[in-house]
């Protein structure tokens, strides 16, 4: 199939540029985080561009926001992109809008084509992709997906105790379209891999075949705050002690476990002091492994461990799975989409699981998904230092805008 419109890979990267620089760090990152001040700019200029392209854009009771393109046959089910644009706080530039505004290249180079297809298209921006502020990620996709009720995702509150809903509606986002399951023909998205193997392997193309398992947990350790100049060593119920020997633990148990990755982003002294023996620690854990058995192993493994640790050092413990989803196939024919277009391309590609969570995991429960990823250096992300270089941002687009034409014009 060609006749295929040009992407302008330069108007695509000068649009990163230019969205990169709405929350942009000292570093060279991006702190948006969902509804913050940041997001709304953000999501103020992906509206404009998206209205320019003529682009008919609404915004759902969760913020997400769709922008279609009508088809010849607009009465069909659209084939959507998305992906989004809220990041990390020390995030990078490409994590989420190299996969946004890649749909926007898309329907911009159909638009300088003259070229209407077959099926309507949507471009979306899911709200709360990253799940830093506002515990889960991928919360909207969540509630489009049916896993999260809406009112239980409004409620979600952040280290300040603001709440989700009042956040939405105070950046103005929050609309009246419902959240739900819309009977599209088919989803991609276009990331960075947030890993080393495509750069290791010269690869430029990740055709994702699917994702690991997720799970995040809080942990929480209460001993005795003491006076740190007259409690004996001996004499100690010290939570942070206890805390670290429950890190290093995680990371021995994962190391152990063939395929399995765990952190322990966070860790806090609830009101410490510096001549405060620790009397009460939070810790958050997030586990992943391509198996769903061999998760349920480490985190059985892990919750021994902590509860020994916690008894011996004669500390209260507590240990809460507060978020999971489970390791996913995409849909085939997205898939052999995707890997026709990179063979079409001349790409070079290669076939992979995602490490990392993405909207499409959610999607794909109730919409044919299959994700794309382009190589980003050194495989760093949720990092201000992450790049993606141009040409493998174009290489990327190009493929996107295959697949879509493929499905938006296919007979099916
Ligand atoms: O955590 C993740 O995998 C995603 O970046 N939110
Ligand atoms: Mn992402
Ligand atoms: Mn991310």
């Amino acid at each position: 199939m060609d006749g295929v419109p040009r992407i302008d890979g330069e108007r695509l990267w000068r649009s990163l540029m230019e969205m990169a620089a709405i929350g942009a760090t000292p570093a060279g990152g991006c702190d948006r985080q969902a509804l913050t001040d940041a997001d709304r700019a953000g999501r103020d200029l992906f509206r404009r561009w998206c209205e320019e392209a003529g682009l008919a854009v609404t915004v759902d009771e969760m913020g997400c926001m769709m922008a279609r393109r009508p088809g010849r046959e607009d009465h069909l089910p659209p084939v959507a992109m998305g992906s989004h644009l809220d990041t990390q706080p020390t995030g990078g530039r490409f994590d989420g809008p190299l996969g946004v505004l890649a749909g926007l290249e898309v329907m911009r180079a159909l638009n300088d084509a003259g070229l209407t297809t077959r099926r309507p298209l949507v471009l979306v921006n899911w709200t709360n992709e990253e799940g830093c502020r506002f515990a889960p990620a991928m919360l909207a996709s969540g509630v489009f997906a049916g896993v999260f009720d809406r009112d239980w995702a409004w409620a979600r509150t952040d280290a300040a105790g603001r709440r989700f809903g009042d956040e939405l509606a105070r950046i103005g986002y929050r609309g009246t379209v419902p959240c739900r399951a819309r009977p599209w023909h088919c989803h991609f998205e276009l990331h960075i891999e947030q890993g080393p193997i495509l750069e290791r392997e010269g690869k430029v193309i990740g055709v994702v075949t699917g994702a690991q398992g997720t799970r995040w947990y809080d942990a929480e350790l209460r001993g005795r705050a003491a006076h740190a100049g007259t409690t004996p060593m001996d004499a100690r119920r010290d939570a942070l002690a206890g805390a670290a020997e429950a890190v290093l633990a995680l990371e021995r148990l994962a190391r152990e476990t063939e395929g399995a990755v765990a952190t322990a982003g966070i860790l806090e002294v609830v009101r410490g002091a510096r001549n405060i023996v620790p009397g009460q620690v939070r810790l958050s854990v997030d586990l992943r492994h391509p198996d769903d058995g061999a998760a349920d192993a480490l985190e059985a493994r892990f919750a021994a461990e902590l509860a020994a640790i916690a008894a011996r050092r004669g500390l209260e413990h507590a240990f809460t799975r507060i978020w999971a989803f489970p390791a996913l196939r995409f849909d085939e024919g997205c898939i052999a989409a995707v890997r026709r277009a990179a063979e079409a391309e001349g790409l070079p590609w290669r076939a992979m699981v995602s490490g990392a969570g993405h909207d499409s995991c959610y999607v794909a429960r109730v919409v044919p998904t299959a994700m794309i990823f382009v190589p980003c250096r050194d495989g760093l992300s949720h990092n201000e230092a992450e790049w993606c270089e141009p040409e493998h941002c174009a290489a990327g687009c190009r493929v996107l805008l295959r697949a879509v034409l493929e499905m938006a014009e296919d007979g099916a």
